[in-house]
């Protein structure tokens, strides 16, 4: 069945410094997992220049990167990973665009900020960036595909 398909794709969600400050952690997750998603990776952590210059590194040329890079180390994120039919694309439909202002009320950026350049939420554009930016942020160690009842009651 076509609807079987894509149900491991992931993508790369971290919560912010300006989302883990306003708390808007665990709207977030509960979010992703009402929709029915299936949370894989999880960590609080502050992140190092090094790894967002990497995490940004297409954006290494644009007027944005340095304060992109320092706005993003200036406290702890939430790095997740969620797992299940085209999540790529429907968490980029959660989050809204990357302008608030253009960001539709449901969204993330709609409902929860008003600044480009605190945005309180960032999630892969592609499956192809979501597996080089989970690689990044995880160890294939750190991330739990394990089914939790032997029973698969629901796919995800
Ligand atoms: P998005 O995929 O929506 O996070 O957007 P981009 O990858 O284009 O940009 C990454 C981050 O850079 C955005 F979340 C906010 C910041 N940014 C700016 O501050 N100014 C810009 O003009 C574009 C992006």
């Amino acid at each position: 069945k076509s609807g079987w398909t894509g149900v491991k794709e992931r993508t790369f969600i971290a919560v912010k410094p300006d989302g883990v400050q306003r708390k808007r952690v665990g709207e977030i997750v509960q979010r992703f997992e009402k929709k029915g998603f299936k949370l894989v990776g999880f960590k609080l952590l502050k992140a190092s220049k090094d790894l967002l210059r990497e995490h940004y590194w297409e954006h290494r040329n644009r007027p944005f990167y340095n304060r992109l890079v320092t706005y993003m180390s200036s406290g702890p994120v939430v790095a997740m990973v969620w797992q299940g039919q085209d999540v790529v694309k429907t968490g980029r439909d959660m989050m809204g665009k990357t302008n608030p202002i253009d960001s539709m009320p449901g969204t993330f950026r709609g409902d929860f900020c008003v600044e480009m350049g605190r945005n309180v939420i960032h999630g892969s554009d592609s499956v192809e960036s979501a597996q080089r930016e989970i690689s990044l942020w995880f160890k294939e160690s750190e991330l739990c595909d394990r089914e939790v009842c032997s029973n698969n009651w629901i796919y995800d």
